[in-house]
């Protein structure tokens, strides 16, 4: 069994041949030695898993996962499938997630399930530069947290530390960031001990967008997010439609 401190980091990558290296090196600092990074690519056409399988030549504890199909959830999945270590945190691989806020969520009590990195606690801010993206993610966030019931306020926080067992038990669901909002509400429902610790996100300042680069793919994530938020929260009052009275 591996130490608390010893860490599965798994980083999607579509299209990130310019931040991929620097990005390991700055996590690889902030991270125990006998950990791992597995990059989950989809065969990014921009060369991405080249610039890995090199570095791997070097340091064989960073393992690109290469794959022929494309899909953030189901990447996300595979890497954590793959994962050595029964922690894992995962994040994006753009710097919005930036890597000094690791070591936060490697230090958490060891008795949390989940960890999550939220923009929304006090001491945590949404720092990126798009008025749209903030208000449409906090509106998002807030309506959710509503309207399911929630705890949890940075549901869509996608930077998140988590036990392989917890993973195992709860497989995500969904296609794109919608998988982290299900995820930790089903987590939440079954009783899973879920702690938010503050982080600040930023704009990606290389690379190109997955979501923002072209309006109509934005408003579809938005619609994607809503219909998940709406199905919990359906879920939920059949579950207590079915509870039993005490
Ligand atoms: N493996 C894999 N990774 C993906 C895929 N789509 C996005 N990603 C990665 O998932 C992370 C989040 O994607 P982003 O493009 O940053 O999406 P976003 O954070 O909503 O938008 P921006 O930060 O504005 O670019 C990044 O590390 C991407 O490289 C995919 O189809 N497959
Ligand atoms: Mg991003």
């Amino acid at each position: 069994m591996s130490r608390h401190d010893t860490v599965s980091i798994i980083l999607p990558t579509y299209n990130e041949k310019d931040t991929i290296e620097q990005l390991i090196g700055e996590i690889a600092g902030c991270i125990s030695g006998d950990s791992e990074i597995i990059v989950v690519d989809d065969n990014s056409p921009d060369g991405t898993g080249k610039i890995v399988e090199r570095l791997n030549r070097k340091d064989p504890r960073i393992r690109l996962l290469r794959r022929d199909e494309r899909g953030l959830t189901s990447a996300l999945r595979d890497g954590i499938n793959a994962a050595v270590h029964e922690t894992v945190i995962w994040l994006d691989a753009d710097f919005a997630h930036p890597p000094e806020a690791i070591p936060d969520l490697v230090a958490a009590d060891e008795s949390f399930d989940i960890v999550v990195a939220s923009r929304y606690i006090p001491g945590g801010n949404d720092g990126r530069d798009s008025r749209l993206r903030r208000v449409a993610s906090i509106a998002l966030n807030r309506f959710g947290q509503w309207w399911i019931r929630s705890s949890i306020r940075d549901l869509s926080s996608g930077f998140v530390r988590a036990r392989k067992s917890v993973l195992r038990d709860l497989p995500f669901r969904g296609t794109y960031g919608d998988y982290c909002i299900d995820f930790l509400v089903r987590a939440e429902r079954k009783g899973y001990h879920v702690k938010e610790i503050p982080y600040t996100n930023s704009e990606r300042e290389r690379g190109y967008s997955k979501t923002t680069a072209n309006p109509l793919i934005f408003l579809r994530y938005v619609l994607l997010y809503l219909k998940t938020i709406m199905r919990l929260r359906k879920i939920t009052d059949e579950e207590r439609a079915t509870r039993q009275p005490d």
